[in-house]
């Protein structure tokens, strides 16, 4: 069973506290002001059966498990005669498609791996076979870490294997004829998406509009702040049979980083995109009432900084810049405004609370104003990202070429 530690239970307690200030920030998206002005009870129990809702539906979206992993138990040797028990077998996890973190959690519930022991040395045996290993299927993206934080490896490829427990050695000479134990411990599982395009943005963006435009895959698309509660992958086919995946992920508020809103829970599927796409709604974003109205440059510059407070490097990726529903009124003049503050957006700092002024600001490769509703700019967008994608895994190409030329010249030397 899973022991309750000191880490658990503070993630447990994050996990409360976040949830509960999302009940709070919800209870400003109650339709009418009646509805607000209703007894508490009522609002409790909405919100009992909107959290159960969300449970069941974010249920299926793990991230991160914890498991216990012991190699076998070498077997007993022969010390009458010499004989040398088997070696008991290693636990190994291997990298497949076709598995999730919440598979292997339901088909394992107590989450334990153990490899078989080594058999002991006999008459009639007298090397002992060694034990079976014991396979675990991961999927991909996933980083192995103890529970100190070492990092044990990570597991990218399919089929890709990592030794995570070796087995016990058998009783021998050496060891006097007794087994030693195999290596036994608590890892974490953490996974990372693997995807090429990273989707960064305010709730009610339009993020979900987008990729249901772009791809096949058919996120909740709603006229609600977060909508999209867990990761969702989409896949772009290009005519040249060319495929690029982009990852939707749930909306991030400012303040994302002291725990508010979800979305800075998912920044780390972003960490291993190769390229941001930047997702703004032109009119502007208001999460409630009581919140301030923020223009696309804010909620352009709030990302940049919410990004850089998660981790600098994100912002040092490539990034494109979607400027969404341009089919609105007044679109035209926001877009022109927007483009104006991003020519210069240090003139435009004092707009921000001085807490939330970016130190990095993003350059953006391309700004393409888009409508996910109409189509607008959708195949430009496309292009764009292909464009930078095919760049960047050129430069990856010409950087190899030119580490490969430098160790032959050394070798020269
Ligand atoms: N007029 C107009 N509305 C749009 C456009 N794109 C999205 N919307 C609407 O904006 C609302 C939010 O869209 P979503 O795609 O759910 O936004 P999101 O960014 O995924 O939101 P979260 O999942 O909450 O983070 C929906 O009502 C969409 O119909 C657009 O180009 N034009
Ligand atoms: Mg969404």
């Amino acid at each position: 069973m899973l022991r309750p530690s000191s880490s658990n239970v503070l993630l447990l307690a994050s996990e409360v506290g976040g949830a509960i200030c999302d009940v709070i920030t919800l209870r400003h998206f109650l339709p009418s002001p009646e509805a607000q002005e209703r007894p508490l009870w009522c609002f409790v129990l909405s919100m009992v059966w909107a959290t159960r809702a969300l449970l069941r539906k974010y249920g299926r979206f793990m991230d991160d498990l914890r498991i216990y992993v012991k190699g076998g138990t070498g077997g007993m040797g022969y010390p009458r005669l010499g004989g040398e028990g088997g070696k008991g077998g290693d636990v190994w996890l291997v990298a497949n498609e076709k598995i999730t973190l919440k598979r292997i959690k339901d088909r394992y519930p107590n989450k334990r791996f153990i490899a078989e022991a080594g058999a002991n040395s006999s008459i009639a045996a007298l090397k002992g076979a060694s034990g079976k290993d014991s396979e675990v299927n991961v999927p991909l993206g996933i980083s192995v870490t103890t529970d100190d934080g070492n990092i044990f490896g990570e597991l990218n490829k399919p089929g890709e294997r990592l030794l995570v427990a070796r087995g016990g050695i058998g009783g021998c000479l050496v060891t006097n004829f007794f087994p030693s134990k195999g290596q036994a411990h608590m890892i974490h599982l953490d996974l990372k998406l693997i995807a090429d395009v990273g989707l960064v943005g305010f709730p009610n963006a339009g993020k979900s509009s987008l990729l249901t435009k772009i791809s096949h895959a058919t996120p909740e698309i709603a006229a609600y702040p977060f909508t999209t509660i867990k990761p969702e992958l989409g896949t772009v086919k290009y005519p040249d049979h060319k495929q690029i995946t982009v990852a939707d992920l749930p909306g991030l508020i400012e303040g994302a980083h002291v725990n508010k809103g979800r979305g800075h829970k998912f920044l780390k599927h972003v960490e291993r995109t190769k390229q941001l796409l930047f997702v703004v709604d032109v009119s502007g974003f208001r999460l409630s009432p009581s919140a301030p109205f923020r223009t696309a440059f804010e909620t352009v510059m709030l990302l940049s900084k919410e990004l850089e407070l998660y981790k600098e490097e994100l912002c040092t990726k490539p990034a494109l810049l979607a400027v969404n529903k341009m089919d609105l009124p007044n679109a035209k003049e926001n877009l022109d405004e927007l483009m104006e503050q991003l020519q210069k957006p240090e003139d435009y700092m004092h707009l921000l609370p001085v807490n939330m002024i970016p130190e990095l600001t993003v350059k953006f490769r391309d700004i393409i104003p888009i409508s996910a509703i109409s189509g607008e700019g959708m195949e430009e967008l496309i292009e764009c990202l292909r464009k930078v994608l095919d760049e960047e895994a050129e430069k990856k190409i010409e950087n190899y070429h030119r580490e490969q030329l430098q160790t032959l010249r050394q070798l020269e030397m």
